[in-house]
């Protein structure tokens, strides 16, 4: 798909403010794809749908996770959670996005995984660093990711986790699992 037809397929499900930070999302995930050797193409798709699912309904969103058999332990936690895999499901029934990869980066960039590709850490970290977030410690971020998408994504799952405890939230199963594998990576690679 090209991307001007994306970004107006996009525009359409969103807030004038959420399209603001997807426009960001897009130019930083861009550089981080081609610092750190992830499909631009891709990167590009993902980045504009990452969103796309942000202002559904909730019990529009429930819905599909118990009727397309998502993991039912998501209606558990946060509705935060939620537009991330529903998300990467509607881009792909209602959009036609048939790439795994990028259905994956979707599906996964709110919580990350254990295992991510590179492609999943160049979105995963592009929304917590996009130019529009205003955030204690982003900046922190923004510089190591400049010289490490590991140890980067490390700082973002554990800011979001320390923030998630403060607040008396529950944490996502995936999004612990993000941390120890990170951890894992990090140390390996030093
Ligand atoms: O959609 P964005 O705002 O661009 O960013 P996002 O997809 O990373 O969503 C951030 C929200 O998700 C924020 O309110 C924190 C929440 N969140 C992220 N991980 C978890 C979580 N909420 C819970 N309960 N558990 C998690 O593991
Ligand atoms: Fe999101
Ligand atoms: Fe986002």
């Amino acid at each position: 798909m090209e991307k001007k037809e994306a970004l107006s397929i996009v525009k359409k499900q969103l807030t004038e403010h959420r399209y603001i930070h997807t426009l960001g999302v897009l130019e930083t995930s861009l550089i981080l794809a081609n610092q750190y050797g992830a499909d631009p193409v891709k990167a590009e798709i993902a980045a504009i749908f990452h969103d796309y699912a942000k202002f559904r309904p909730k019990d529009e969103m429930r819905q599909i996770v118990i009727r397309e058999g998502l993991p039912g332990d998501l209606l558990l936690y946060s509705n935060e959670v939620l537009h991330a895999p529903v998300g990467a499901y509607l881009v792909k029934e209602e959009c036609g996005i048939q790439d795994k990869e990028v259905l994956n980066a979707i599906y996964y960039h709110t919580t990350g995984n254990g295992n991510m590709t590179i492609l999943e850490k160049v979105i995963f970290l592009a929304d917590y660093i996009e130019p529009n977030r205003q955030f204690p410690g982003v900046d922190d971020v923004r510089n190591t990711a400049e010289k490490d998408i590991n140890e980067a994504c490390l700082m973002a799952v554990r800011n979001t986790i320390q923030f998630l405890m403060k607040q008396n939230q529950k944490i996502y199963p995936l999004t612990l699992e993000t941390y120890n594998g990170l951890i894992e990576e990090v140390k390996k690679n030093k």
